[in-house]
């Protein structure tokens, strides 16, 4: 059905699946197969990659990294303007491979490869304020400074759900750095994977600077041998709290660096001054956008009591009439969930949650029809009932009731995560203090705009066991390079800090 636009895109039937200076054409017999989420039809197939081809793939990134740290930044800053040019002119195509290989709405596999264009954008800005510090030195006739040097091949772990823009966080800001980078996407997304490495690759052979980006598909074998490999000495992951924790054990094991990216369990807080007509729009959004299947989806609506009623009875109406259906016909808001898996854990959850007390007000229901659609679901809860403090990556939405401020961010802040979080409130002192120390502890606060759909400008991550990184804007560039200290000596004497005398004669 869609031949014409994988072939635009570079791709077929069957696609390496590695690739250094170039594409890799291992005979390895594992193949990953990307199916079409919406009618459970196989897209295309991808190679896994076998370990010698790791091996060359690295060795590749390593190579490239040497020359790459000397370029200097600005230059690479116009890699990556092109990289962005040729996004602009493939975003069509690469969001309906998006739409097609994940089941998100035109729209939002539009707006993914917007959100590559943008952090292209913003890398080539930063490629000319990579800034340090100078510091007031003690000593007399010195100078101290910071500089920030590029740190090595990096390597870019990548969920299913943002199959192309969280790599585009992570490589346009280590290209820019200087970094060559080495990536493994998700084994259900390769697709869009290989796609884009070709678009990286033509950018790169017009730039003559090979090897920068990398590709690795696979499932777990080259992602362990990633984290073990001491020769990246970063590496950026974004998944389940469950891959962070064994990301973070094994590279801290080897004392590398890890930028974790990981799940939320967010919640909106509708207090009774609130704008119920934006609460209901920005929840619906981030209730049932991508299918509740981003990591910013809002998992938990904490409402007070006096506009509980009003704001439950409005949100079944809407969620009664939301288009379900195919992701690439227009109109339709909702598409199918990832996989088989996806439906049978969703299912699974919404047992869980009746039997724990929970009420199912509305939807939960697997659709009769091809692919892995389901309606999303409303469930009156309880702020004990374990499974509330789950992330299930599914459109769930519990509904909690609060009488009390502190009552809402007791609740709120009591989960594991700390990814997003959102008030609706018309009062200042509310807001105010939902931003406060002792407001929302996620990474991300907002205020009458819904929990996902951040922009790239901000530093985007949380905390707890969101795992604490930060990727894509304001300062996170600082992750992918090494700082160093300098102090400067121009005088004829040696003093040292702290007023050490140390007088050893020399001979
Ligand atoms: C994710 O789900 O992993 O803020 C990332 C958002 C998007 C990124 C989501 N810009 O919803």
């Amino acid at each position: 059905m869609f031949e014409d636009l994988l072939q635009r895109l570079g791709l077929t039937d069957r696609n390496a699946g590695a690739c250094g200076t170039s594409w890799i054409h291992a005979p390895g017999d594992d193949w990953l197969v990307a199916v079409n989420p919406a009618t459970a039809e196989p897209l295309g197939q991808v190679a896994a990659t076998p370990a010698d081809a790791y091996e060359r793939v690295i060795e590749d990134a390593q190579a490239a990294f040497l020359a790459w740290r000397n370029v200097p930044a600005p230059r690479r800053g116009e890699v990556i303007r092109r990289l962005g040019q040729a996004l602009r002119e493939c975003k069509r195509d690469l969001g309906l491979l998006v739409t097609l290989e994940t089941g998100k709405i035109r729209a939002e596999g539009e707006g993914e490869v917007q959100e590559m264009i943008d952090m292209c954008d913003f890398a080539v800005g930063l490629s000319r304020q990579l800034y340090g510090l100078t510091i007031a030195s003690e000593r007399p006739e010195h100078r101290m400074m910071e500089q920030w040097h590029p740190l090595g091949p990096v390597g870019i772990i990548t969920a299913f759900n943002f199959p192309v823009a969280v790599w585009s966080w992570n490589a346009a800001l280590a290209a820019v750095c200087g970094d060559t980078m080495v990536w493994k996407p998700s084994p259900i997304t390769p697709l869009t994977a290989v796609a884009v490495q070709h678009i990286a690759n033509r950018v790169a052979a017009e730039c003559d600077c090979p090897g920068v980006f990398n590709l690795c598909v696979g499932g777990t074998d080259p992602g362990e041998r990633m984290i073990h490999d001491r020769r990246l000495p970063l590496i950026s992951a974004t998944g389940s709290c469950r891959l962070g924790t064994r990301v973070g054990e094994v590279v801290g094991r080897r004392l590398g660096r890890s930028l974790l990216e990981l799940g939320g369990n967010n919640a909106i807080i509708v207090t009774p001054s609130a704008n119920l007509d934006l609460a209901l729009r920005a929840t619906l959004f981030a209730a049932v956008g991508t299918a509740g299947q981003r990591c910013t989806s809002v998992r938990r609506l904490i409402v007070h009591e006096s506009v509980a009623g009003e704001l439950v009875d409005r949100l079944v109406a809407a969620y009664r009439t939301l288009p379900i259906g195919n992701p690439w016909e227009d109109g339709v808001l909702v598409g199918p969930l990832i996989h088989e898996n996806a439906v049978v854990t969703m299912m699974r959850a919404i047992e869980r949650a009746k039997e724990q007390g929970g009420d199912l007000i509305q939807g939960g229901k697997r659709l009769d029809r091809p692919g892995f659609f389901v309606e999303p679901a409303l469930v009156r809860a309880r702020p004990d009932m374990p499974v509330v403090g789950e992330e299930t990556f599914a459109p769930i939405l519990y509904v909690l009731t609060y009488r009390t401020l502190d009552e809402a961010l007791a609740l709120h802040n009591a989960v594991e995560q700390g990814l997003t979080s959102a008030i609706f409130t018309e009062s200042l002192r509310e807001a105010e203090r939902f931003l406060s120390a002792e407001g929302s502890d996620c990474g991300i606060a907002n205020v009458n705009i819904g929990t996902s759909g951040a922009e790239i400008g901000g530093a985007f991550g949380g905390e707890k066991a969101s795992g604490g990184g930060r990727e894509a804007g304001s300062d996170a560039w600082k992750a992918y390079m090494r700082r160093q200290t300098c102090t400067i000596n121009r005088s004829d004497s040696l003093p040292l800090a702290q007023g050490i005398r140390f007088d050893a004669t020399a001979p």
